[in-house]
Parts: structure tokens; sequence; C-alpha cells
């Protein structure tokens, strides 16, 4: 490495290592292990499968890139020679914006793993100019700014490859770019990312505003552009098209390539539906078939066979429905066929829940995937239980061969090698190093349980990276930490069933608390991260109140030394690397029932943090793996939840009303003290939103959620127990390894 890298700076700048610039360096590395992988095997098989998704969070590629070509030791070594730093240099490189939350940050698991495990199979989605925004704090509310995010040297290759996208007045002529994804120590796929050419940033003004009739200009700039009004939906419309039609054409024109009869597609071919964004592709797919002389009944069957689906959410606002009058003016020519795949779920079934148009002239997408797909799964235990039970039971009645779970997981490469060297390491020399090629070594933790040395130097790893943190948000955000404190750490998007404002409440009340003199045992620091999304104006409210609070302490000199809160600016990838090897308490507090999975409760458990949790999505079967004793678990159960929405059996104000301490906790986000501090009138709105309606049930949990935090921060003190716990939630992280995810999806479902 360190003769390569002394070719490159002198090839390109005429420097050595010694004298190069940090951007030198990075753009050096860049550009040698590009080479490299444009060097290694390709995954190879007769049947590839292909990752449909509106989003991939890949977050920055050149240390997990150096990891997976077992590169990165020596990198770093080489470097450490010259005084350089590999973190200082991986600063340099702008994080892809390329999704917005726990979606797209597991395709970009799954891509790792499917290389990984040797298995053909790339990702296909957008190569959104500007992404989702960047957020920043201004008079303590969220602003939205463009993401930029493409650079002259970047890990995107522009290829030949062009597509003819047909839309109703016009065609437009794609870009496919690629970025190479290298498996550990295996062959490399690859990460398609389609393009327009004549995409144009210099549209943007005013934060993320542009004209949305403007398709040539604007289809790729933004990942979700606003909906709110019909030429935003459009937009979606073409984006989701444009997406599926090149990759359609892409699955084709390389079936075709190597030769394969398309009558036998699914014997070469599995596509998985990455949530309904890409549901266009079956019938797209259909009418590309049939331009080459199927017939539609053959073009569905081959179709059916070949696409599977996955579900994210069980929350209607995120099942996409799209007015046939919308599809009729972007994508006529799919109206035909959708139109045939209504008829023929009519004929078969005279159940209007699961009609594929509806009364309202509505195309509901998930129920083409699950009517002409071959498999639809969900994303833990749990949330596929509510998918057969209730949500989707009327189709898991019709079809109960094609419901199957996945609980989802993370790559270890990133989520531990990567961003906790230091535990990965330890790791390494205790229990060896197999646990990277099988996570379920880790398991090999546990006969160390006791071992009072094991578990002191687990509390120096923690206590390493919390100093870490310090340092790293009094850099980016001036703010000063005590890494003696406690980390309480709640990072996600915001929405009102991940119960951010809960929390919030627990921050009222240890305010109050300590303000009265019940000081506690070790200071606390809250810690959030979140992006709202640009239309959601309770979740904005929501991060105003936090920045409130967040003022409110920060100016009291009475309890700053107890109590602190940070909201991170612009919560991405690169930020939750640096957090969640330094977290104490993992809060996973949505409404039961709601979170389908969760995977940043995996990355923190293997990061040996204690989780602080409902029974929902993947924290049961956290739970179940960790036992009792080493979760703390509160709140109503999903049936629970589910029997209060059937029987409207909840209502908020009653229990504001009948309990003091409850009141008073809501009553303080318009208090003096905070109406001081923020907008009147979004303080106003919270206030009302949760006595008046409470939609996710905050104040239902609110008091044991209260009780159980104090119990965990009590159980804290107690050094070694607390140790313990967060060993065995290492030693059970195993099961959570997107590998393990990966092999059940080809076993029971792409068989590649
Ligand atoms: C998430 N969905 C689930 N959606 O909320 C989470 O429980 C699960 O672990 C994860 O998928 C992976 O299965 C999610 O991130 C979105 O971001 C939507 C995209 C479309 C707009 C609305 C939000």
């Amino acid at each position: 490495m360190e003769q390569l890298l002394q070719e490159m700076l002198q090839k390109n700048y005429g420097k050595n290592i010694q004298d190069a610039s940090n951007e030198e360096i990075y753009t050096a590395l860049l550009e040698i292990t590009k080479e490299k992988m444009a060097g290694m095997k390709r995954n190879e098989g007769s049947k590839k499968l292909y990752y449909i998704s509106a989003e991939f969070l890949i977050g920055k590629l050149l240390s997990n890139n150096l990891i997976n070509l077992g590169l990165f030791d020596e990198t770093r070594e080489v470097l450490k020679r010259y005084d350089k730093e590999i973190t200082e240099i991986e600063e340099v490189e702008p994080e892809p914006s390329l999704g917005n939350g726990g979606l797209g940050r597991l395709a970009a698991c799954f891509l790792d793993s499917i290389a990984t495990l040797g298995l053909p199979g790339d990702g296909v989605g957008l190569n959104y100019h500007d992404g989702l925004f960047r957020q920043t704090f201004v008079d303590n509310k969220q602003r939205e700014e463009k993401n930029p995010w493409i650079t002259d040297q970047s890990w995107l290759t522009k290829t030949e490859r062009h597509f003819e996208v047909p839309f109703q007045n016009f065609t437009l002529t794609s870009t496919m770019y690629d970025i190479d994804v290298p498996g550990y120590q295996n062959g490399c796929n690859k990460l398609h990312l389609f393009d327009l050419d004549t995409v144009d940033e210099s549209i943007i003004h005013d934060g993320i505003q542009f004209n949305k009739e403007d398709i040539r200009k604007n289809l790729t700039l933004f990942l979700y552009p606003d909906d709110s009004d019909e030429a935003g939906q459009l937009l979606r419309i073409y984006q989701q098209y444009f997406m599926v039609s090149n990759a359609a054409q892409l699955i084709l024109a390389e079936a075709e390539e190597k030769g394969y009869d398309l009558y036998h597609l699914y014997d070469h071919v599995a596509i998985q539906i990455n949530d309904t964004h890409p549901t266009m592709v079956i019938p797209e797919l259909i009418r590309l078939l049939m331009q080459r002389g199927f017939n539609m009944d053959t073009a569905v069957d081959v179709v059916r066979k070949t696409c599977a689906y996955t579900n994210h959410t069980i929350l209607a606002e995120a099942l996409e429905k799209w007015p046939v009058s919308y599809l009729e003016k972007v994508v006529p020519h799919l109206m035909p066929i959708i139109r045939d795949l209504d008829a023929r779920v009519k004929r078969d079934f005279h159940d209007e829940r699961v009609y594929i148009i509806d009364g309202q002239n509505r195309v509901h997408m998930a129920h083409i995937d699950i009517h002409f797909g071959y498999a639809v799964n969900g994303v833990a235990a749990l949330h596929t239980e509510i998918l057969k039970e209730s949500e989707l039971k009327p189709f898991y009645d019709i079809y109960p061969e094609k419901f199957n779970n996945k609980t989802n997981g993370i790559t270890f490469r990133r989520w531990l090698v990567h961003c906790n060297h230091r535990l990965s390491d330890y790791l390494t020399g205790l229990i060896g190093p197999e646990f990277m090629e099988d996570a379920s070594n880790l398991e090999k933790l546990l006969a160390y349980k006791d071992d009072e040395n094991v578990l002191a130097d687990l509390k120096t790893i923690k206590k390493e990276a919390k100093a870490e943190l310090k340092k790293y948000l009094m850099q980016t955000q001036g703010v000063e930490i005590d890494e003696n404190s406690i980390f309480d750490i709640q990072i996600k998007r915001l929405h009102e069933y991940k119960r951010q404002q809960m929390n919030a409440l627990y921050a009222i009340y240890k305010y109050k608390e300590i303000k009265k003199g019940n000081l506690p045992k070790r200071p606390i620091t809250m810690i959030f991260g979140a992006k709202a999304a640009p239309a959601y104006t309770i979740a904005k409210d929501i991060i105003h109140l936090l920045l409130c609070l967040q003022k409110l302490i920060e100016n009291d000199p009475a309890v700053r030394p107890y109590l602190r809160i940070v909201m991170v600016e612009n919560y991405n990838v690169t930020k939750a690397e640096k957090l969640i090897p330094a977290c104490d308490i993992s809060e996973q507090i949505s409404l039961a029932s709601k979170e389908a999975s969760g995977t940043g409760n995996m990355k923190f458990m293997l990061n040996g943090a204690v989780t602080l949790g409902t029974e929902d999505g993947a924290n049961v079967e956290i739970h179940e793996l960790v036992g009792d004793d080493n979760i703390y678990i509160f709140g109503a159960k999903s049936e629970e939840v589910i029997r209060l929405y059937d029987t409207n059996g909840y209502n908020s104000g009653k229990i504001y009303d009948g309990d003091a301490m409850i009141e008073e906790l809501v009553d303080f986000i318009i208090s003096k003290d905070l109406i001081r501090i923020g907008d009147p009138v979004s303080l106003a709105r919270l206030y009302k939103e949760l006595v008046s309606k409470d939609w996710f049930m905050t104040l239902l949990d609110v008091k044991e959620y209260i009780e159980t935090k104090e119990r965990m921060l009590a159980d804290y003190e107690d050094e070694l127990s607390w140790e313990r716990k967060a060993l065995v939630n290492i030693a059970k992280a195993g099961f959570f390894s997107s590998d393990r995810t990966i092999r059940e999806y080809n076993d029971d479902i792409w068989r590649l």
C-alpha cells in the first residue's frame, strides 16, 4: 500500500505522502481502491438478484471498502508512519445522501452481505444529486438545505449504459452510474444508480425549493421531494417509473446478453421490491415482455415468479395509493396493464379489500406486489405476525404460502469492525477472529460473564468511545459534554410513533426533579439525532421542543451540571458511527406494533449498550435473546394497542386530566420558561396534539417509561452488573448479522 500510495500521489500531484494534504491522500486512496475493485472477481452464477430500492443509505465508503478488501489495517499503519490518522483522511469524504432511514440503511447492509456471501446481486436505484435534505438548526427549528454530495472524484463510475424511458409526452434517455460493492474477502457486485444528464442543480433556490414541473431538470435532484401538492406527487411517480423502467430494461438486457430464455426469466433472475416505491416494475416488465411477443397471461406468469416484495411498515401513510388520473398523466402506457391486473383480481376474488383499483379510483401499490409477486415478507417476527393477522389478513387468507418473515440484520463490518475498532480488536484478542466470518461466535464471550477483568476492559472501551464522541461534538457543534455522565441516546427518523416526544417528557421530568433538589447520582447526557420530513408539522414541533429544552438547560446553571440535552445536527450514517459505540442507554421506545423492526436497536446492542424499549419490532427478539435481566422493557403490548385502536378506546385527554404528574409534564411544553425561548404557536400545537389526540399513545406509556428509566439509571451505578448486561448484549448480537438475514432470503426467496 505504501508504494501504491506514493506512486498515485506522485502521478496526481507530484507529491509524496509526507507533503500531501488530507484531500490529496483521500483522493489517491479512492483511486487505488477503485482500481483494486475493478480488478476483483465478480460474483457470478446462473441466477442473479436485483434489489430495487428508492434508497441506498450507503454511508462513506473508503474505510469499508478497505476493510472488505483486507487493506484497512495496512493502510492505517502506512498513514500512521507519516503521522496521519485514517479517521482524519475520512473526514474529507462526503457522505452520499441517498437515503432517509432504516429502509435505506437496510438496503446498504444487504448489499454488503450479498457480496460477502458471494451471491450475484446488484442494487438498482436513483442517483439523487442533492439527496435527502441537509438539516441545520436556526432559531431552534429545523431548516432544510440541499445536500450535494457528488464530486469530481467519487465512487461513481459513469457507464455506457443508456435506456430510453417513455413518459406521456416525451422520452428521457438515462445514464447508468455504478458503485462497486466489494464483499468481505469475497467477490464484487454493483450498485447501479440511474440518472439524467439534463438535471440542473441550479434550479434549486431558498433551501430546497424548485420548479416541480420541469422534469428534465428536476427528476433526480431530491429523494422524496415534497409531495404535498399534485405536482409533487406526479414528480414522485416520474421518479419511480424512471427507476423501475431502467431496472426492467437492465434486467432484460443482461438476460438477453447472456442468452437466457425469457420464458424462464425466473430461473435466472430474482427481483426484490423494497417497499412499494419500485412496484411499477411489475407492470413495466409485463409491458416489455409483451413488446417481445409474450401474451399477457404468460407475461403475468413469468413476472409473478420473478418478483418478491418486502413490507417495512404497517402505517397506512406509507402504503402508497396513486390516483388512476395521476398514473394516466405520467405513464398512460402502464394503465391498460394495471387495469388488466385489476380485472384479474376482481374476477378471482370478491373482496374489495384486496382490489388493486379501489372505489375511489386509486391504485394500491402493495396489492399489486402481493397478487403479482411470489413472496411477501415482513422484517421482524412480530411485524410479520401483525401483517398476517391484521394489516394484510385478507391477503394472507388467500396466499398463506407467500408470507414469510425475515428479521432484519446489520453488517458487522460497518457497525462493529469499522465504527468500533477498539471493541472489535479486543473481541478478536479475547475470543478469536471467527466471529468476523460467523457472527454466532460472539457467544464465546459469555464465558467471560463473571470475569471482572473483562468487564473492566469493556468499561474502559466504552469510556474511550465516550471521550471520542465528546471530542467530535466539540469540534463539530461546539458543545462540551461530560464523558463521565450516562449517555442516553435516541437516534432515528423523527416520527410520532417513535415517540421522541415521550423522551422529551422524561427530560422535563428530570429537569423539574433537579429544580426541586432531587439530584441524580450521576449526570445524564440525553442525545438526539433526527430529521423530520419537511412537510410533517408535528415532527418539526417535536424537534423545536427538544431544541428549546436544550437551550433552557444550557442556560440554567442549577440544572446543567446534572442534565444535558444535545440535538445532533444533520444526523446521518457518519454521525451514527460515532454515537453508537459511545452509548450506554439505547432508546427504542416506539408504540408497540408500530416499529416494523428497527435496526438501530441491533447496532447499539452489538456495541454494548443496554436497550430501554417497548415490546415492538425486533426489540421482542432482542428481549428473547438476552433475557429479562439484560434489557429494560416497559409499556403496553401490541395486542393491547391494536385493541385500543380497534375499539377507539384511547383517550389521551382523560389520562392527562386524571394524572397530576402527567398534566404537569405536558403543561410545561407551554410554560413561560419555554415560551420565552421558543415559538408559542409551535409549542401550543404540540401541546394540543398530545392532550387532544396523541395518536401514538405517548401518555399511555409515559409513566412506566419514566419509572423504568429511573430504575435503569440506578442500576447503572452497580458497575459490574451493568457491564455484564453490556457483555451479554454483545454476545447475543450475532443473530442480527445481515449475513444471517441474507442467507435466509436466499434460502427461502431468491434461491440464487
Ligand atoms: C423502516 N422504514 C422501518 N421507512 O420503520 C423500520 O422499523 C425498519 O427496521 C426499517 O424500515 C428496515 O426494515 C423506513 O425507514 C421510510 O423511511 C419511509 C420511506 C418512504 C417515506 C416514508 C418513510
